[in-house]
Formats: structure tokens, sequence, C-alpha cells
């Protein structure tokens, strides 16, 4: 029997246009299929990876209360690894091969965890401004069509608004410190600041996919609009800090009735995410690492699970 692909398509168009979820055993266009694999994985692997510039910090933490927080927040981000991995898997890939999509450089991870963080501050500026952008584009995703992705992302949002208060609060704590905690938290809003703009993506105007994404209701903001969202969030916060603001075009236009910020280095931008960022080959090297030494683990589970089958089939 011939299939109709075009009746299929616009019934499934209908479908998500009526709110519905797309569910992993239900027809999809295979581009819809394809493009959720590149979020999705994409974006399990910016939590994983995103994972290694807070790690770095555990042991260097100021105390035994923000020790036991930094760690629980990275093992957090390990875990919705794991449920975005899951997730991703119901399209009919396997883990091992979006493991190999990362680690040849074929799958990208977001732009932000290419950067070094250098001092306590910044794990006050990454839970702060990272998983307040990460909050932002990620809400919405809570409401996006493919029901496992938009049910993982109900339980992530939770977790990543706790991250961000933590992150704040670090922040606070630096602001109302000595003049030198104070100096270590301006520094480090500085250095976060433009690169947490770009983590949204690129301008609008250059965005590939958010057109269809807008279609599929898998995006329901551009790129562009929850930047800007960002920036109003973000500049009270910054004077309620007592801080300076990190870029002197930063002014209210009453008018749009939003903030106007100045140019992102959009150069920077494609560099990082071609590869050339300041800590891409770092990133993905201690990833291929953890990956090889945890091959007896993952030998070993297996082994356990074939077991317990043949001791099933025996009985
Ligand atoms: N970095 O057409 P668009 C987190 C690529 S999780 C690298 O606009 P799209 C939690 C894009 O892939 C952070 N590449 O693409 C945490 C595409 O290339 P492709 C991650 C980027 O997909 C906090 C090309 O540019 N969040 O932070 C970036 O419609 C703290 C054209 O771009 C997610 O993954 C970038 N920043 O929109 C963990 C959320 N931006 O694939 C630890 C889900 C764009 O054709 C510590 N993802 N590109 O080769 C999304 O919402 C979307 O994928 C966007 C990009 C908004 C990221």
């Amino acid at each position: 029997m011939e299939i109709d692909i075009n009746r299929l398509d616009l019934e499934f168009q209908a479908k998500i246009d009526s709110g519905k979820t797309i569910e992993p055993k239900d027809w999809m266009p295979e581009k819809y299929r394809k493009t959720h694999i590149r979020q999705i994985s994409q974006h399990a692997h910016s939590e994983i990876v995103g994972m290694l510039p807070e790690g770095n910090w555990i042991t260097r933490a100021p105390s035994m209360r923000r020790k036991v927080t930094l760690l629980a927040k990275v093992q957090d981000e390990g875990g919705h690894g794991l449920y975005l991995y899951s997730a991703c898997e119901t399209l009919g890939i396997s883990r091992d091969e979006l493991f190999e999509q990362l680690h040849s450089g074929k799958a990208k991870y977001s732009s932000i965890f290419n950067y070094p963080a250098v001092t306590w501050a910044d794990m006050g500026a990454v839970g702060w401004l990272v998983d307040g952008a990460a909050i932002m584009n990620q809400v919405m995703l809570t409401r996006t069509s493919f029901g496992p992705y938009a049910r993982a992302m109900v339980r992530i949002c939770k977790e990543e608004s706790f991250h961000q208060r933590q992150g704040f609060e670090i922040m606070l704590s630096l602001c109302n410190g000595t003049a030198v905690q104070k100096h270590m938290a301006q520094e480090s809003l500085n250095r976060w600041w433009w690169p947490s703009l770009m983590m949204f993506g690129p301008r609008d105007e250059e965005s590939t996919h958010t057109e269809q994404a807008i279609k599929w209701k898998i995006k329901l903001k551009t790129n562009d609009e929850l930047r800007q969202q960002f920036v109003d969030q973000t500049v009270p916060q910054i004077e309620l800090l007592g801080l300076e603001l990190p870029d002197p075009a930063i002014k209210w236009n009453e008018e749009r009735g939003h903030y106007d910020f100045g140019a992102i280095d959009w150069d920077e931008f494609w560099r990082v995410v071609g590869g050339n960022g300041p800590c891409n080959r770092e990133r993905l090297s201690a990833r291929k690492e953890a990956w090889e030494k945890g091959a007896w683990v993952r030998e070993a589970a297996l082994a356990y699970a074939e077991k317990q089958e043949s001791l099933r089939e025996a009985v």
C-alpha cells in the first residue's frame, strides 16, 4: 500500500497545532525525528560537559555548606544529561551512537562550557547567569511538542531554578563581603556576561532552525526574543547586587519597553562553536577520558545483565 506522505504531514501538523504531544511510536516526519535527535542530544551533551567547569571547584569550595551545594548541583546536571539521553533514545538512536557523535566532534554542545571557571566567584556567576539563561530557554521546552522531551524538562527546570538561586546567593555573599570579594564578583560578571548572551544562539536572521522549530512548537520564542528577556530580567539583579553593568551600552529604552544593549561579538561565538574556544579541546578530551576510563563499568553492568537473563531463562 502506498503511503500518502503529504496527508500524513498535514495530519501531523494539525496534531501539533491542536496542542497534542507527539509520542515515540506516533508517525512523525523524518526531519522532525532528526531535528529532535540533534537538539535533545546537544542539550544532553551540554549538561554533561557543563559539569566540568563547576566540577573543578568542588574540592576548592570555601566551606562545607558550599561544597555540599555545589556537589549536589553538579550531580543534578549529570542527572539532566541522563533524562535527556533517555528521551533521545526513544527516537531510535543508541546511547553509544550519541556518545560517538560527541567524541568525534560531530555533535555540538553549548558554547558557554568552553570558557574557563577561574575564580570561586565563577561558581556564583555560572549558577546565576548560565543556569538563569538555561531556564529562560528551557521553560518553554516543558511545553514542546515531543512528549518525552517535554516531560524530562519539567523536572530539569525545577532543578535549574534552584541552581540559579544558589548562584545568585554566592554573588550576594561576595558583594556583601570585602572589597576584594566584591571585585572578584564584578570581574566574574564581566567575563560571563557576553558568553551568557551568546548561549541563546545566533541572531534570528542567522538562525537556520528557528522557523521550522516554531512551526513544530519546539521553540515558542526566537533566540533574540529570549536574549532580550534575559537582559531585561538580569539588569535589575545586577543593580540589586550593587555591581556595575558589564556593558556600557545597557540603557532602558522607554519606547521599546526593554533594555538596549551593546553588540555581541558573533565572530567569537562562531569561533567557539567551531571548536576554537578557550577550553574546547580540554572539555572534549576530559569527556573522552571519562568514557574510556568508564569502559569497565559498562562491561560489568552488561555482564551482570546477561547473567541475570541467563538465570531467568534457566528457571
Ligand atoms: N552553542 O538555528 P539555531 C545548560 C548552533 S544547558 C553551540 O538557532 P536551534 C544547563 C545550533 O546547534 C545549555 N551551538 O539552532 C547547565 C545550530 O547548529 P547545527 C544548552 C549553538 O537549535 C547549566 C546553529 O548554531 N541548552 O546550560 C549554540 O534552533 C550550568 C544554528 O542555530 C540547550 O541545549 C550555542 N549556544 O537553537 C549545565 C537547550 N546556539 O545543530 C551545567 C535546548 C546555536 O545546525 C551547568 N536547545 N548553536 O549544527 C535549544 O533550545 C536550541 O538548540 C538552541 C539553538 C537555542 C540552543
